[in-house]
Formats: C-alpha cells, structure tokens, sequence
C-alpha cells in the first residue's frame, strides 16, 4: 500500500460565516491505488455491448423482466491482469439493456442475490450506512424514469438478499419522450459504492417517429457507458477508505472520487471496429464523479478533431442536430462541445465516411477546466475506433430537424423557488454539500401541487460544480448564468453577472443539469404523479453524504 498522504487545503475565507473559494485541487483526491494506470496496455480489446435482455412474459399487460443482482468476476482489464470481482445485474456489468417502446409497460423483478458484505469501504458516519444497518442493500432508480413513487427506487426501499422478499417488482409505463434511460442502484448512503460495483444498466424507450427518421440502427446504434475505475494489482477495483481530511473517521466518504482508468461499457480503453459511414453512439455518463468532454480525433491528424452532431439529450430528442466537438487551428476547442457529468446522456451521431479501412481516430476526453483530476496519457483517452471494409451501404439519413421539443411555457409557472447548493463542514471536518442548507432528513420542504409547472433556480453558493437531477420529470433548461454569490450571501438578492450560457445542444429535454460554481442554472418541470420523489447532486460522493432531499408532489391545496 501506498504510504503517501495528502491532505485537503482549504484556502477557505471566511467571511460572515460564508466559506468562499475552494475549487477542487489534487489534494483532495486520496492516495493513489497500487496499480499504475500507464501500466494497461489501451485498445486490446474490443468494446462490449451489453447484451438486449428477454422479457420472461408478460404480467399484467406489461412485458416482464426478472433481474438478479449478484458478485461475480469479469474480465475488466486486458487479459494479462487477473479478472475484477463485480457486482452486476444477470451476470453482467454494465447490466444488459432493456429495449422499451412508448407507452408499452414494463414490469421488472429486481432481485437481490448479493453477498452479505460489501467489498468496498462502508461509511458508517453517512445517514442510513449506520453500523446497526446491513451492509449490503440495494433498490433500483430508473434514471429519467416517468412513474408512481413505490416504483421509482426510493432510497429507504432498500432490501437484502437475506430478508424473506428480497425483490421488488417495478412497473415502468414508458409513457414518455423515447430516449436513452439508465437503472442504478440508488440504496441510501451505500449509493457510491454500488453503483461503483457494477449496478448500471442502460434502458432505451423508442416510437414509430424516432424509427421514421431513419437514423443509423442496430449494429450502427452503439452504447457508450463510460465510467472510471481504479484497480489494485490483483485487479480488484479499488475505492478510497481514507479521505483527504486528516480529522475524518476511517473508512470515509470523500470529498470527490475520480478514479485514474477509463472504462466504455465494462472495458478499460476498449476499441471499435467502425465502417466508413454514419453511427448512432448513446452515451452515458455512468461515472460516479467524473465529467467527460468528447472530441474525436483522427489518429493520422492528432492536432484536429472530426466534428459530429449531438441529435438527443437525456430526456429525448433535440429539436434538430446541432454540429458538437469542433477544434480551432490552435487545437483548442471551438463552439459547443459535448460535455456530459455524471448520470448525463449525449446521443450523438458521427460520420466515418471520409475514412478508409486502415484509418484509426481516437475518442479523446479532454480537459475541462476547473476539473483536475485528469491525466492526458490514461483519463484523456476513452476508446479507439479502428476503420474497416464495410459490409453494407449506408441508407440511414441524419435528418436536418428531429422531432420538436414539447417545451413548457414560463408563464405556466404558478411558483418559482430559490434552491442553494451549499458548502458546509461536518463534524469530522469534512466539506459536505448541501440542498437549501437542509440535510436529507429534515422535513420535506419541496412540494409541487400535483398537475402545476414550476421554476427551480437552483443557486451555487458552493465553490464546485455539481450535476443536479431531480426525479419523476423530465425538464428544460431555462437559463445558466453567472451571478454575485457575495452580493447573494449578503443580501438573498440575485444579480446576474452574465448573459445565458446554455449552448444549443442543453437546450433539450433533460432530468440532469451541471451547475457551475458560482452560477444559477434555471429549470422549468410539469409535476404531475403525486408521492414523494428525490432529488439530489448526481456526484454520488455528495449524493450520500446529505446532498440530497425529498420532494413531494401533493394533490389539491395542500402545500
Ligand atoms: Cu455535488
């Protein structure tokens, strides 16, 4: 083991009680894992696509699935590394996807066959991780999931593999804009550390007019899960017991965890034999904190980048393509680029047809700023596309509009609420984040009236970025704007300090949003399921520790 230890510096100023800048530094990440990430040979591998999985029948008009969680190995890193015991839904991470149509139900059995003992570093400081809880619970979240609350994966409806039920059966009525969904794992306080496992899976909604587009299909629609990992030599997946601050209890939740390999659906570095023509790629960010920005670049001409067209965010399909991944003469990013956080969806479409068999382009993640947890040689690079003969035409079209965005009119709004993201210090001295300075057990504060529309500005007074979700809706993006988090703290007045920063390819349908340090992001959701939902940071280091509240969407007057 390592015997380096870093320690958290926090040039926090204090000011009337306000921390200020604290940006993310190398020193908040914890002491590397043994195995050195330059030491896995890149692009060995072909990529991995999950299997489709088989309904079992059909239970009450819905089509019917069985999913078993259980730990198993998998060959993660190159043959030449020992296999990395996972957990994973039927035997495989990520999971295998499930293929819905709109407005088709779907009933899954999430069953829970895991081990009594979580191989990865319990918490026991963090709400619902208490050591008088079991180690190992689970309870699945379709992510962008339209649907009552018992099935919605609520945090405390957890169960084990040892309780007499140790399932639930979720009905999922797709009635929704076709889009790319994922199901994860979302067990209170224990949220991280499944999900790093393996419990992900992807989950696709699709309808006739999405088929009528006649965009790439079948072996030319590709998922891209990309996630990171860290490894120790035996080739277990390593988690960081120790966290940065020296006050803090061991093991402990840490402030940020980006791990140091990069993972395309269950892969380190994989590679893809692509023809020369059009590919539909569905990416998901299913890293718990790691953002990633996608360029292309053309291995033969490194300094430029093949620009493609992001078609759909996480809640459906853009009103039209809008041209992404652009580099200027100097190499540096130019126009809007595609930037997906943790939990983000980007659908993109890419045209290898000026290449021939032979040519290979790497898909590069390039350096966001404020994010320093990335390395050019190992978290710069996700995975190689290898040009081959093609075996058919192209006959898929990307068509000059898609399908338009059903958008909310502001006006409709019967109530807007200011919702901070704060930065506080816990007992053992570790930065925690906040939702309007409550904590996840404090009474529900956020309750919708059931069918009304809502504005939510959610304000970043923290000095770090963080991707917010909220369940239950699908949302749009009003407006992303910098403003006086001085002149806000002092006063709870807002002054923008900017114009509208949301680049045409956010301005879609999501259930995810990355809030900036320092900047108000406003979004505009229909409640209309009544029950209590979630909504959190999707950095799943804050997510457990108290960055994350209820809602609840009540029917009538109430409020
Ligand atoms: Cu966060």
């Amino acid at each position: 083991m390592t015997t380096r230890r870093q320690f958290l510096k926090i040039s926090a100023i204090t000011a009337g009680g306000f921390s200020v800048p604290w940006k993310w530094s190398m020193a908040d990440m914890p002491p590397s894992p043994p195995l050195d990430p330059n030491s896995i040979p890149k692009y060995v591998d072909p990529l991995p696509i999950p299997a489709v999985l088989n309904p079992i029948g059909n239970f009450r008009n819905a089509a019917s699935y069985r999913v078993t969680m259980t730990e198993f190995q998998q060959q993660v890193l190159p043959a030449a590394f020992p296999a990395t015991t996972v957990w994973g839904y039927e035997g495989s991470f990520p999971g295998p996807t499930i293929e819905a149509r709109r407005n088709k139900p779907v009933s899954v059995k999430w069953i829970n066959e895991l081990p009594n003992y979580h191989f990865l570093p319990i918490d026991t400081t963090l709400h619902g991780s208490e050591p008088w809880q079991p180690e190992v619970r689970t309870v699945v979240h379709l992510h962008g999931a339209h649907t009552k609350p018992q099935f919605d994966g609520y945090p405390e409806d957890w169960y084990t593999s040892n309780q007499r039920k140790n399932f639930a059966v979720f009905t999922y009525k797709n009635d929704q804009e076709p889009a790319a969904l994922w199901y994860h794992d979302h067990a209170v306080g224990n949220t991280r550390l499944n999900v790093y496992a393996g419990l992900a899976g992807v989950y696709n909604i699709r309808d006739e007019v999405e088929d009528a587009l006649n965009l790439p299909s079948g072996d030319y629609e590709i998922p891209l899960v990309l996630q990171d990992r860290s490894f120790t030599e035996d080739g277990s997946l390593f988690y960081p017991s120790k966290s940065p601050v020296p006050t803090a209890p061991e093991p402990s939740v840490i402030p940020i965890f980006a791990a140091d390999t990069v993972l395309v659906n269950g892969k380190t570095w994989p590679y893809l034999e692509v023809e020369s023509r059009k590919y539909r790629f569905r990416v998901l960010n299913g890293a718990n904190g790691r953002p990633f920005r996608l360029q292309i670049t053309p291995d033969a001409a490194p300094d430029t980048s093949l620009p493609f067209h992001q078609i759909g965010t996480d809640g459906g399909l853009l009103d039209a393509p809008v041209m992404v991944g652009r580099r200027n003469a100097d190499g540096n990013p130019v126009g809007p680029q595609v930037t997906v956080a943790p939990a983000e969806r980007a659908d993109l479409v890419v045209d290898f047809s000026s290449f021939t068999p032979g040519d290979e382009l790497t898909l590069q993640n390039i350096q966001i700023p404020d994010f320093p947890f990335w390395n050019e040689a190992t978290t710069g690079k996700v995975m190689k596309f290898k040009v081959v003969e093609s075996s058919n035409p192209d006959t898929s079209v990307l068509p000059a509009t898609l399908r338009p965005v059903h958008r909310l009119d502001p006006a409709d709004a019967v109530m807007t609420r200011n919702l901070t993201l704060d930065r506080v210090t816990d007992e053992y001295g570790r930065p925690k984040f906040l939702l309007n300075k409550a904590k996840w057990m404090d009474p529900v504060t956020e309750t919708p009236r059931l069918n009304t529309t809502e504005i939510w500005n959610f304000i970043n007074v923290s000095p770090n970025g963080h991707p917010m979700h909220v369940h239950l809706v699908t949302f749009e993006v009003l407006s992303r704007r910098a403003f006086d988090v001085d002149h806000f703290n002092a006063t709870g007045e807002i002054l923008y300090t900017g114009p509208n920063r949301l680049p045409p390819n956010e301005n879609g349908l999501r259930d995810m949003v990355r809030v900036p340090a320092g900047t108000i992001v406003q979004i505009i959701a229909h409640f209309d399921i009544p029950g209590r939902f979630v909504w959190h940071c999707h950095l799943l280091d804050h997510e457990d520790h108290e960055m994350m509240r209820p809602f609840e969407v009540v029917p009538g007057n109430r409020r």
